[in-house]
């Protein structure tokens, strides 16, 4: 308590001393204030900005509402037509399309070789067997009937082939070469049915050729419309209504 005192009376003496300062008596606190009486300062400047204060805490989740489905729109309609697209490389696929053809060419002309070889063969023998003969592309074959000629016509027209008609002396000799296996005389295509005196081919077409036996055509009794090949080779009008040798040519 005397230490109180002490210090009350020092700070009373600083005060005295002091200029521009009170000493005020507080009864409730039965304590002394020293409070300085001078003339008021100016403000002073404004402090510094004060360091950035803490981030703050995050905020709480918000909450997403959900709205009701949508319905299915109506389609589209077509977009437009875009633009064409870059050209190919047309040359080498053309190179490449070429070079294909030239392959299939090559085998084909192979083939075509290997066919010609093998028909060759096939007339050969046939010309060799009995009752075959061959003329340039043309070949001769009997299947030893003995016919009327409407119906030596249809056996060959039915074989795929026609009734034997020589155009010049090869064919005429090959066609000869049959009749004379048979030893029989053999029609020919060779008529004049349509106009008398005028002998033509199947075709309709003149005969250029001829082989006529000496006197003939005769026409005998007038009914001698169809033609025979004789053993030497010579021709004679004949009734179509006789029975010879069938020889088609195909
Ligand atoms: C003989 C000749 C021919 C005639 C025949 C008929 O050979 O008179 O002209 O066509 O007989 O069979
Ligand atoms: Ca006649
Ligand atoms: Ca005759």
């Amino acid at each position: 308590m005397l230490l109180v005192k002490v210090l009350g009376l020092l700070l009373l003496h600083v005060a005295l001393v002091t200029p521009g300062t009170q000493i005020c008596h507080d009864p409730d606190e039965n304590a002394y204030s020293i409070i300085t009486c001078g003339a008021p300062g100016k403000a002073g400047l404004p402090g510094k900005d004060g360091t950035d204060g803490k981030p703050g805490r995050n905020g709480e989740p918000g909450i997403n509402y959900q709205g009701p489905p949508g319905v299915a729109g109506p389609p589209g309609s077509n977009g437009e037509r875009g633009p064409p697209g870059p050209k190919g490389d047309k040359g080498d696929s053309m190179a490449a399309a070429l070079e294909d053809l030239k392959k299939q060419i090559s085998t084909l002309e192979r083939q075509v070789r290997d066919l010609q070889s093998d028909v060759e063969k096939q007339r050969k023998a046939f010309a060799f067997s009995k009752g075959g003969a061959r003329s340039g592309d043309k070949i001769y074959t009997s299947n030893g009937d003995q016919t009327t000629y409407n119906d030596a016509r249809a056996t060959c027209f039915n074989a795929g082939g026609q009734v034997v008609s020589p155009r010049n002396s090869a064919e005429n000799k090959a066609a000869l070469s049959i009749r004379n296996q048979y030893v029989i005389n053999a029609f020919m295509g060779i008529n004049d049915i349509q106009t008398e005196g005028t002998f033509r081919y199947p075709d309709g077409n003149v005969i250029s050729y001829s082989q006529w036996s000496p006197g003939e055509p005769n026409n005998e009794y007038g009914v001698e419309d169809c033609v025979e090949l004789r053993k030497d080779g010579t021709w004679n009008d004949k009734s179509c209504e006789e029975k010879c040798l069938v020889i088609c040519e195909f």
